[in-house]
């Protein structure tokens, strides 16, 4: 897909959606590539189907006076949607993202309190960024259009607006998890973060549990009154007994709505079907001498537990060593947040453990574990989806997990192993659910996972693939704007 940016005037939108970053970035050699990360993959074909203005935050280039650019994108050639940049400068913009939202949002939201670091002052870029989206939204809104913000980057932008602007209809996705009160309660700043959020009329999250944990920090935080219901939900690691569809706060109601992503079906149908994806897949199986291939991709980041999963191959070889010889993993970690201190190490510490686990189970013609640390293009990816046996996906906590959906929907059959922990493990049926946490607990379930009786095996995958299938990022979309326009 060819994609281009056009510089071009700016005009009023009936729909923005807002995000910290837009969903390209220029390469230094010309021309434009995809970021790779859930949210801007999701929201791009959302994009393309609806039209709208997309907010974010773009790089001041040395000399620019503007404070905001504004262009058109075109894929294929054809006008797709707008892209409206706030510009920061290098150091703001490091501040508000490898500062304020990797080092004390994104542990808090993700319930790893012990990786918490508060730096002085960034606090208050990440409030400046916020409301510059305010202001850039609220130049851009045209009379009470619709504004869908994503994510904990901009957590203060719904209120800030509400202010600006009260004739917009405000809705907001949390795509990570949502941690109970005695985890966000860690935060100096809990009160004015969720009073921001609930400026909206919409808030939406994966799954009932992390819109249960929101409700009870606003209860709890800033005296706001949650409709309690009972869940009537199966026993389940992520199933909340009582569940919160709206509250009352500051004399408003706000909605809450459980509704997990979808995989961009429509994009992956035309590359599964593509003699390309298949091609690489059959060469692929053909020149790597194993009986089962495994697969894990993801973004580098420690929410995923790349090591452990290392820990749990090398569990599952000194537990059943008939796989020695037999199984490989393949583990695509793709970089993030480069430069950030945290995840370089945690790049060495997956390259050590792989390395450990090479050199003392591998041979000459056998490794246990490929690891691979880039990002590879879509079709390559899905020409992996095609080739693996199993698929493991073994976060120690995601909002949701795209990769087991989309290997969900590729395939005709297959087995995930994924973790009790991920989003998907409430909406997926038919995984082989494990415990990220216990190395031999993940091995176990691969063994289960690998010896599955083939009836067994295709049942459950029909079951994992109907609900991919049917609740794509399409039906997402829909259902959010829906409730959105009914809010
Ligand atoms: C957040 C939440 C939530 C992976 N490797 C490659 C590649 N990918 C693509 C996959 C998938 C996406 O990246 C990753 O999806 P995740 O769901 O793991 O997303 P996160 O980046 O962690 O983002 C998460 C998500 O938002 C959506 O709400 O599910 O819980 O943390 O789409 O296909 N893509 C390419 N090459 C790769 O090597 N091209």
């Amino acid at each position: 897909m060819t994609i281009d940016l056009i510089a071009s005037e700016r005009e009023p939108s009936q729909l923005i959606v807002a995000s910290h970053r837009g969903p390209f970035a220029q390469q230094p050699e010309g021309g434009w590539r995809r970021r790779v990360n859930g949210v801007f993959g999701a929201m791009e074909p959302v994009m393309r189907a609806t039209g709208g203005t997309w907010v974010c935050w773009g790089l001041r280039e040395e000399g620019e006076v503007m404070p905001e650019r504004h262009r058109t994108v075109l894929i294929e050639e054809e006008e797709r949607f707008r892209i409206h940049e706030v510009l920061l400068t290098g150091e703001e913009a490091k501040e508000f993202y490898e500062g304020f939202t990797t080092e004390s949002l994104w542990p808090i939201l993700f319930c790893f309190p012990s990786r918490l670091q508060f730096t002085p002052g960034l606090w208050d870029t990440y409030r400046m960024v916020n409301e510059r989206f305010a202001h850039a939204i609220a130049r851009l809104a045209a009379p009470r259009a619709t504004v869908w913000v994503q994510d904990f980057h901009l957590m203060l932008l719904p209120g800030l607006l509400r202010k600006l602007r009260p004739d917009l209809k405000l809705g907001f996705f949390l795509h990570t998890a949502f941690p109970p009160p005695d985890v966000f309660g860690i935060l100096p700043w809990r009160e004015e973060l969720l009073d921001g959020v609930l400026g909206c009329d919409l808030v939406g999250f994966h799954i009932p549990l992390y819109a249960t944990n929101f409700a009870r920090s606003c209860g709890r935080f800033l005296g706001a009154k949650p409709h309690w219901r009972r869940s009537n939900l199966e026993s389940h690691a992520l199933a909340p007994t009582l569940v919160c569809d709206s509250l009352m706060h500051g004399g408003r109601a706000v909605k809450l709505l459980s509704l997990g992503i979808g995989a961009a079906r429509e994009d992956l149908e035309r590359l599964v079907d593509s003699p390309e994806a298949k091609a690489y897949a059959s060469d692929l199986r053909s020149q790597m001498a194993v009986d089962h291939l495994l697969l894990s991709a993801e973004r580098l980041d420690y929410v995923k537990g790349p090591v452990e999963r290392v820990k749990a191959m090398e569990a599952l070889f000194d537990r059943h060593p008939e796989w020695i010889g037999r199984v490989t993993l393949l583990q695509i970690a793709v970089p993030s947040r480069e430069g950030v201190p945290e995840f370089e190490r945690l790049r060495d510490q997956t390259h050590q453990a792989v390395g450990e686990v090479n050199s003392r189970l591998g041979t000459p013609t056998w490794l246990p574990i490929i690891n691979l640390g880039r990002t590879l293009p879509l079709k390559e990816l899905v020409g992996l989806y095609l080739a693996a046996d199993v698929c493991l996906v073994t976060p120690l906590r995601d909002g949701m997990n795209l990769v087991a959906k989309e290997y969900a929907l590729c395939r005709e059959d297959g087995a995930v192993v994924l973790s009790e922990f991920a989003g998907a493990a409430f909406d997926l049926p038919g995984a082989v659910l494990v415990n990220p946490f216990s190395p031999e607990h993940v091995a176990e379930g691969i063994h289960t996972a690998l010896t599955l009786p083939a009836s067994e095996r295709k049942k459950r995958f029909r079951a994992m693939r109907r609900v991919s299938r049917n609740r794509d990022l399409g039906w997402w979309r829909k259902a959010f704007t829906k409730e959105l326009e009914e809010a």
